[in-house]
């Protein structure tokens, strides 16, 4: 395809762009007035233009939607506070640093810490006042929050097995370095947040290039997403992201990455011309050019995207605009190279790995399922304190995933009874085998009631639905299967349910579409089954379903593939 359309001129504001485009624009590379909104004794909220400008900064100003209209009844400002989501690439933690973001979450939070889908960490109900003392106790931890969100590159994913061989451990570092690479260059975070002198790295009287020389003062169009995931295991959903980087090893080395562009999952009920889309494979490069590739594909990004309709922004519509041909052509002529061929690999499961594993540098690993990433302490179930005993004692490090778990990392085999004994203490059993197959492969996204654009709940409810759920698996004799369920709040899919082999999405308090037939290791979305479903109803649906699959399914056929092949619904194209 010819592309009839000129980039737009870095630094210039289109005439119909976004209202979001002209708060980045007069925001002076992210600061805008944000230290004096935070300021301001009034009121516990800042002001929109600021609301949006705070993302960048790795944070999002919510309010609790649970007592939301009680307030309102007693005309009360809504209860606001802060969400803050660390930049964690890959997912790394220390000890020391486990055990002071632990004291943020009780001095600042809400007592409770919650590992995301992109294997970073989020503090809720963080007072506007806290915010600033948060962020410094923070960066004293050796942690930023520095394009936690916003439209810039987010979190870095990456398989997280920690030295299971050399080769995962060559690739784990690609995560940071690209990371950092990708990074806003603006000193607002230092300045606003931790009293960096004004102004004093800019470039006096500089171009706007000098301070931002990739993106520019308008930032992406959009957010941008990129994971590295190491074959078979696709616990990233690599193909959910903007960029997946398909690490790829040759004689027990790290050779180079297959590169697969244009994921994304959101979409918006009636607006069919939003959909999800997963990552197309398009060739492979060496680890010595995959900065580079990167960040071509950033800047054609940041030069083609939408910037009038947010809902078209991602880089999924700029590819499918301009078709993938021109987008090859454009890449190459700003490498100044060609992508290499594809190189063979395979996929098996999106699913993390629970228990002991020891690995080359004769150190044990513990993988620990979490009920959707959320670190608390509930009645004699007290995985927060256990954490913390662990931490304190330096008996490992930490390592989230990209499914809301967690790993254990670099326990010494004289400490694997330790590890154990606290977990226990606690309440918290360390192997994951007693849950059901439906559990371990379980997401939920936070929805109520801290997101604003949940339509239904999720964390909240899907531990109570999987329990019901089970009932049924038992009397099918399927307790033991893995299958994949996943269930959001609304369509963003942050929990990435259109990849759940059972798809679950918000529709009404109470009330969500069931979707199906995504395969197990993450390269097929699943199709809209029945809409508008309450819990009687996915009961009975999902009942039908797996009886059916007990009795008619293949050997190991997985159950979004048995759901095709029967006809329940039709593969996505
Ligand atoms: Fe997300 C917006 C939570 C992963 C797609 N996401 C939000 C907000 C900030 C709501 C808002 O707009 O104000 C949610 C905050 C809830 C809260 O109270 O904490 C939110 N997203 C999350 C997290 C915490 C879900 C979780 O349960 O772990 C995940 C944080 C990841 C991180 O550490 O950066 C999270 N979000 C995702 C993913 C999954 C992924 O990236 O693998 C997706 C789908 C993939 C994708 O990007 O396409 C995702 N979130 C969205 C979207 C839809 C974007 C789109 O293209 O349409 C929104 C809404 C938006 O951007 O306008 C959104
Ligand atoms: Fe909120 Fe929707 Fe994302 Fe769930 S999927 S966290 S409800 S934006």
């Amino acid at each position: 395809m010819t592309v009839s359309i000129a980039p737009k001129p870095l630094n210039e504001v289109a005439p119909n762009a976004s209202a979001l485009e002209r708060i980045k624009d007069r925001s002076n590379y992210l600061r805008g007035n944000l230290l004096e909104e935070f300021h301001n004794p009034l009121t516990g909220t800042i002001n929109e233009d600021h609301v949006q400008l705070l993302k960048f900064h790795g944070s999002y100003m919510q309010d609790d939607r649970d007592v939301r209209l009680q307030r309102q009844q007693k005309k009360l400002e809504p209860a606001y506070s802060c969400m803050i989501r660390l930049r964690v690439p890959g997912g790394d933690l220390s000890a020391e640093q486990w055990v002071k973001l632990d004291d943020i979450s009780n001095q600042y939070g809400n007592g409770t810490s919650r590992i995301t889908t992109r294997q970073a960490l989020q503090f809720h109900g963080v007072i506007k006042f806290d915010l600033k003392n948060t962020i410094k106790a923070m960066d004293a931890a050796l942690l930023d929050s520095i394009a936690g969100c916003g439209d810039v590159n987010r979190n870095v994913m990456c398989t997280p097995d920690p030295t299971l061989s050399v080769f995962h451990a060559q690739v784990f570092p690609w995560a940071q370095m690209i990371s950092e690479h990708l990074l806003p260059r603006s000193r607002a975070y230092h300045e606003i947040w931790l009293d960096e002198e004004q102004g004093k790295t800019l470039v006096a009287g500089g171009e706007a290039e000098e301070v931002e020389p990739l993106y520019g003062k308008h930032y992406l169009p959009r957010k941008f997403k990129i994971a590295i995931a190491i074959p078979p295991f696709n616990d990233m959903d690599v193909y959910a992201n903007d960029i997946g980087l398909i690490a790829l090893e040759e004689n027990g080395q790290l050779a180079g990455f297959n590169v697969a562009i244009g994921g994304g999952l959101g979409f918006t009920f009636g607006r069919d011309d939003t959909y999800p889309r997963l990552a197309t494979t398009i060739g492979f490069c060496t680890p010595q050019q995959v900065l580079d590739v990167c960040h071509h594909i950033v800047a054609i990004q940041r030069d083609y995207g939408n910037r009038q309709d947010r809902k078209l922004s991602r880089f999924k519509y700029t590819i499918d605009r301009f078709g993938l041909d021109w987008f090859k052509q454009e890449l190459n002529t700003r490498l100044g190279f060609a992508l290499g061929k594809l190189r063979p690999f395979g996929f098996e499961t999106t699913g993390d790995r629970f228990g002991w594993r020891s690995t080359t540098d004769g150190l044990w690993h513990l993988g620990l399922r979490l009920e959707y990433g959320r670190v608390l302490d509930n009645g004699t179930h007290r995985l927060k304190t256990a954490l913390r005993a662990i931490a304190e004692q330096q008996l490992s490090g930490f390592r989230m995933t990209g499914n809301q778990n967690l790993i254990l990392t670099g326990v010494r085999e004289d400490d694997i009874d330790e590890v154990e004994g606290i977990l226990q203490a606690y309440g918290y059993a360390p192997d994951a085998s007693h849950l059901s197959g439906l559990r371990r492969n379980s997401i939920a996204c936070v929805a109520l009631n801290t997101c604003p654009q949940a339509m239904a709940e999720a964390e909240r409810y899907l531990p109570t639905l999987i329990s019901k759920l089970e009932v049924s698996l038992d009397k099918h004799g399927l307790r033991h299967e893995e299958i994949k369920i996943r269930m959001t709040g609304c369509p963003n899919g942050c929990g990435r349910s259109v990849l759940g082999e059972i798809g679950l999405i918000g529709k009404s308090p109470g009330r969500y579409n069931l979707y199906l037939g995504a395969s197990f290791n993450g390269d097929r979305l699943n199709t809209l089954y029945r809409e508008n479903l309450d819990e009687a109803a996915i009961l009975g649906n999902l009942d039908e379903l797996f009886a059916a699959y007990a009795t008619q399914r293949r050997d190991a056929e997985a159950f979004g593939d048995f759901v095709i092949r029967k006809a329940y619904v039709s593969a996505k194209p």
